[in-house]
């Protein structure tokens, strides 16, 4: 089921402030929080690195950065909730993290922001033939994913996007290789500034390892699943059900 981005932002002013805002600081002081926390990301981690190794997608200077970065796909979001929430900074805005999970989570952007950063200079190759090169800044998916604490059976995190493409809501999903991998993080600031709508605001996925249809943006949701069956038409992405892309996009 897909929670209506009305009812989602319902949710985030309502739940935000009680769930964190309260529970967060608790949780960050507490030993045995962080001890479980390194526990499930280390956990992760060596599955990643048996699997794939940790290599890097290449990283480049200030100086490569492209002074135009073509936006593309949905240039904006025109539904009035999203565009409230824009004009008023994101700041009744929460991430909603729910599906296998131990604890379903509402994350406030300003909670994002505070968490460790992640800043990566790394081009962006769309498969309609171009490529940009921008500075990336936001929290590691994985420390989100590892907040929430996933079940065994967690295999993919799905992101569920505010806008519509061709009819259909946009979505994306990465398995936890890609998930926890130390380059795949929820980036709220490009080049310096907070994303602006064509790119994504309040949040867009970077998964360096991967194309540019990967990169969802306007991200509202992450949903833990055991399986990419049973949603939409079952390809794991819009364009993988719309057009038969590749579910994994690698570079
Ligand atoms: N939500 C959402 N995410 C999306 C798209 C989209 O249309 N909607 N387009 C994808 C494609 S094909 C590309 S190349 C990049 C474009 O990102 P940009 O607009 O920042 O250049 O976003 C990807 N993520
Ligand atoms: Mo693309």
């Amino acid at each position: 089921m897909i929670v209506s981005r009305r009812g989602l932002i319902g949710i985030g002013a309502a739940g935000a402030g009680s769930l964190l805002l309260g529970g967060c600081d608790k949780l960050n002081s507490s030993d045995s929080f962080r001890g479980a926390l390194g526990g499930a990301t280390g956990l992760n981690q060596r599955t990643q690195r048996f699997l794939m190794g940790d290599s890097l997608a290449k990283e480049f200077a200030e100086a490569d950065i492209s002074p135009v970065f073509k936006a593309n796909g949905s240039l904006g979001v025109p539904d009035p909730a999203y565009q409230a929430q824009l004009a008023s900074g994101f700041a009744n805005w929460a991430l909603r993290v729910d599906g296998l999970v131990k604890q379903p989570l509402m994350l406030p952007l300003s909670y994002l922001k505070g968490l460790a950063q992640r800043t990566q200079i790394t081009r962006h190759d769309c498969v309609e033939g171009w490529s940009a090169i921008a500075k990336w800044q936001g929290p590691q998916l994985g420390t989100v994913l590892a907040a929430a604490g996933l079940l065994p059976t967690a295999k993919y995190a799905v992101f569920h996007c505010a806008d519509t493409l061709e009819g259909a809501p946009y979505y994306e999903s990465v398995d936890l290789t890609d998930a926890f991998h130390p380059q795949t993080i929820l980036a709220w600031a490009m080049n310096g500034q907070p994303l602006g709508e064509p790119h994504g605001a309040p949040i867009r996925l970077r998964v360096e390892r991967q194309l540019g249809y990967k990169q969802a943006k306007y991200i509202m949701r992450i949903e833990l699943r055991d399986t990419l069956a049973g949603l939409y038409r079952g390809g794991g992405g819009f364009w993988e059900d719309a057009r038969g892309y590749q579910w994994y996009g690698g570079i």
